[in-house]
């Protein structure tokens, strides 16, 4: 092949997405609780060891791409598009002002608005640190997020505390910090009843994030269960108004399950936002789009999802590689996203209909031939070839996910 110019390579990488045998419509796309994050989009390939690779992209730019993608909710941190020096200022809320009017002018919603508690220095001793004008500060902040919340229309607000942890042993008082973040969460959920009366809007779900590390390199709430244990842990003047945001890399970072940690939340009411993203066990957050580390995992936490209804947000936090170029964010990355994420969805419902696996699952409830009820040996015996069950389904959910259920055969 010879050399490509720059000047035709945008063209090469359109013709070939569209050789990729097209894509869902926008008006498709709209019909999924899908939100994109403006920091995904803005995210320019910065990181500790690492240039920025891309442009940067601002919010009005954003909010268009996702109306043209069919990307219907907006996402967004207090500090995304305010500076952080205007924050509660006139300034603030004049930049709400022109972020609503794109809003509108796009038909696209807020869905979702977060505090940065991770990034600005005064958050280098965390969100609830050991000198009271930090925690004042980080209340403000809160409150103020939940503001623009109601300002903008969302209906959620999401806490991931970074830096809820420390770096060295023994500089801080666990319990202590633990009570004071819980009276920083405690100030957010009593503004925002205040602030819902004065709109006439019903209260946010506040959703904690979990991140097992990174930033900091100890933890205080590394997991989902580690924040439902916190949210029942008695600290919480209103848990009935706090649930969960898990992220799915931040359950496989730990090693866990994702699938079982999201049952864990659902189980106890809880899951109620999702960031949805990809990458491996025990390494950094690396934040790869939905589908492209894990696709048959992914299928079963989302037939996990469907079986047991869930209907939050799917937010899509992931970075677009570094090696993606400004034109491919919104060319490649974010609609092959949304649209795996769909053919996934869809699969998982084609799972849950598919006769044999229903067929496989009924015989495994009904069991065997009933047997002496003390005699572990008969009972066995007795349901011993219906266990191979579980392998025969493994294998149908495969051929689920590689089309074979629809045409794809054994030929070679
Ligand atoms: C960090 C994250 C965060 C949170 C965000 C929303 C920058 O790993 O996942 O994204 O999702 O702060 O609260
Ligand atoms: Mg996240
Ligand atoms: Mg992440």
């Amino acid at each position: 092949m010879q050399p490509i110019p720059p000047s035709q390579q945008q063209a090469l990488v359109e013709r070939l997405m569209q050789a990729c045998g097209g894509s869902y419509t926008p008006e498709q796309r709209r019909k999924y609780f899908i939100s994109g994050p403006q920091w995904a989009a803005a995210y320019q390939g910065q990181a500790l060891f690492h240039a920025p690779t891309r442009e940067p992209v601002s919010f009005e730019e954003v909010i268009r791409k996702w109306a043209e993608i069919g990307i219907g909710y907006w996402s967004t941190h207090d500090t995304d598009v305010i500076p952080t020096s205007a924050l509660g200022t006139d300034q603030q809320w004049e930049i709400v002002a022109r972020i609503k009017k794109a809003l509108e002018d796009n038909g696209v919603q807020c869905s979702m608005v977060t505090t940065e508690t991770f990034y600005h220095p005064v958050w280098a001793a965390g969100p609830a640190a050991e000198q009271p004008q930090v925690r004042e500060y980080a209340k403000f902040r809160l409150e103020n997020t939940i503001r623009i919340g109601h300002e903008l229309g969302a209906r959620y607000v999401v806490y991931w505390p970074g830096s809820l942890g420390y770096q060295v042993q023994g500089a801080i008082d666990e319990p202590q910090t633990l009570k004071w973040y819980a009276e920083a969460i405690n100030a957010a959920c009593e503004a925002d009843i205040a602030i819902a009366q004065q709109k006439g809007r019903p209260t946010l779900k506040h959703c904690l994030e979990a991140k097992p590390f990174e930033p900091q390199a100890e933890i205080l709430l590394p997991t989902s269960d580690a924040m439902l244990a916190f949210i029942d842990s008695g600290l919480l003047t209103h848990p009935e108004m706090v649930g969960l945001n898990p992220e799915y890399l931040h359950e496989l970072m730990w090693g866990a399950a994702p699938r079982a940690a999201l049952a864990r939340a659902l189980l106890r009411g809880k899951l109620w936002h999702f960031d949805v993203n990809d990458g491996y066990r025990l390494k950094h957050d690396v934040d790869i789009a939905v589908g492209l580390v894990n696709p048959l995992d992914w299928l079963n936490v989302l037939v996990l999802l469907r079986t047991y209804g869930y209907e939050g947000p799917f937010n899509l936090d992931y970075k677009p590689p570094r090696t993606t170029s400004n034109h491919g964010v919104f060319a490649v990355s974010f609609p092959s996203a949304v649209d795996r994420f769909i053919t996934l969805w869809e699969m998982a419902g084609e799972v849950s209909a598919d006769p044999i696996i229903q067929e496989a699952t009924e015989a495994l409830k009904a069991g065997g031939t009933p047997a002496p009820s003390l005699d572990a040996d008969q009972i066995f015996a007795m349901n011993r070839d219906l266990l191979t069950l579980h392998e025969l389904i493994a294998h149908r959910i495969f051929q689920i996910l590689v089309g074979q259920h629809r045409g794809r055969v054994y030929s070679i």
